[in-house]
């Protein structure tokens, strides 16, 4: 039988979706970044940003953060920050790609010494993560080469072995080790983990608290995201996802703008039992808290429609081998419009029924860009 919509209600009311401090400061391409009025300036004013996105969709509890971007002196502060919001911190995010001593990667370098101080920001972040009551490391590494022959491509693995096991062991019960794939950029012959394949293997290497993390844009075209999800979840391995739109490459456009009925098979893929969903993206034309709250809302719809899928029916069309029967199950559960119960699960969780609009006409926008101000000009391409 399909949910009743009280049952889809109840269980879309769980929802929580982690928002990135990161999505919500300036971005840009390496052609340039547009700097936004009202960006926020510290780490504090990007937790306020996230809150907002919380307050209106009731579905965005947890903000992830990004070391050392979200750098402060008493992070208990930033923990106590967040509270008083009401938000909880998500998976903290070390930051492997930025040091110029990372030229030729960071766990991976052929240099110890590059190598050990990647490890010691690793295990730094594992205290930071501790402290503020955060359950996840969340490791994207930029590490890769880009000529045949440049590197040893076995030596390389070995070295990030070796790098990530000294880091698992400095993991407390509670945090996880969480390994994003991605198939080249910045490194465009071979990039050290490029695919959930490697990244699995690791996982298994290091021990149970390690999973893997899926970034919708980290694939090549015509990847079947869905079925490496049921892969991993069915491996028990599937540590989450990072969630953003994507065409070509890693666009990191809003979640569902470009593909929504894959979104949709990927929650079909996923039942009720929901990993760390955390959203990944970079706004470099688009107001960044309307992008945020536009992609909760979508990955709300999204959700919802899975949940209507009537699971019975769809198990007897494929046992019968009833190949469209099925399909059409899906086709229906997605084209139902979920619109009103989605904003009837926001307004019952104490969010509003239609977020964008809300936000548009509460004059957070304006009111940020007053207090905050702007930086004026065009300036280097950031980081996505
Ligand atoms: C990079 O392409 C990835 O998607 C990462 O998740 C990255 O760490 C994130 O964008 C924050 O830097
Ligand atoms: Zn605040
Ligand atoms: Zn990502
Ligand atoms: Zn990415």
């Amino acid at each position: 039988m399909a949910r009743t919509s009280a049952e889809v209600e109840q269980q879309l009311s769980r929802l929580e979706i982690e928002t990135p401090s990161w999505g919500y400061g300036d971005s840009g391409t390496r052609f340039a970044t547009f700097s936004q009025p009202g960006c926020p300036r510290d780490p504090f004013e990007r937790i306020d940003d996230a809150a907002e996105v919380h307050r209106l969709t009731a579905a965005a509890p947890a903000v992830a953060l990004h070391f050392p971007w979200d750098r402060v002196d008493d992070v208990a502060a930033l923990r106590r920050h967040a509270e008083s919001h009401g938000l909880r911190i998500g998976a903290v995010n070390p930051n492997l790609f930025q040091e110029p001593e990372y030229k030729l990667g960071s766990i991976a370098n052929p240099d110890r010494a590059v190598r050990q101080r990647a490890v010691a920001h690793l295990v730094e972040c594992v205290r930071i993560a501790t402290e503020l009551g955060s359950t996840a490391q969340s490791l994207w590494l930029a590490d890769g080469v880009n000529y045949v022959g440049q590197d040893d491509l076995r030596d390389r693995r070995e070295r990030i072995l070796e790098c990530l096991q000294e880091v698992y062991a400095e993991l407390p019960p509670e945090q996880q080790l969480l390994l994003e794939y991605k198939p080249f950029e910045p490194a465009f012959y071979a990039t050290d983990l490029a695919d959930w394949g490697s990244a699995l293997l690791f996982c298994q290497r290091l021990g149970e608290r390690a999973a893997v993390l899926v970034d919708i844009g980290h694939h090549l075209h015509g990847a079947n995201i869905e079925q490496i999800v049921a892969i991993l979840a069915a491996e028990g391995r599937l540590g989450g996802f990072h969630f953003n739109g994507r065409r070509y490459a890693d666009d990191d456009l809003i979640v569902g703008s470009v593909n929504p009925f894959e979104l949709f098979a990927i929650f079909v893929e996923l039942g009720t039992e929901l990993p760390r969903l955390t959203i990944d993206q970079a706004h470099n034309v688009e107001a960044k808290v309307e992008a945020m709250t536009l992609s909760v809302v979508n990955v709300q719809e999204a959700y919802a429609k899975a949940l209507l899928v009537d699971r019975d029916a769809l198990a007897a069309a494929q046992a019968d081998g009833d190949v469209l029967g099925a399909h059409e199950l899906l086709l229906d559960a997605f084209r139902r419009d979920v619109r009103d119960l989605c904003g009837r699960v926001r307004v019952a969780a104490g969010g509003v029924a239609d977020p964008v609009a809300a936000l548009r006409e509460s004059g957070y926008a304006e009111r940020i860009a007053r207090e905050r101000g702007s930086v004026a000009a065009v300036s280097a391409g950031g980081n996505g």
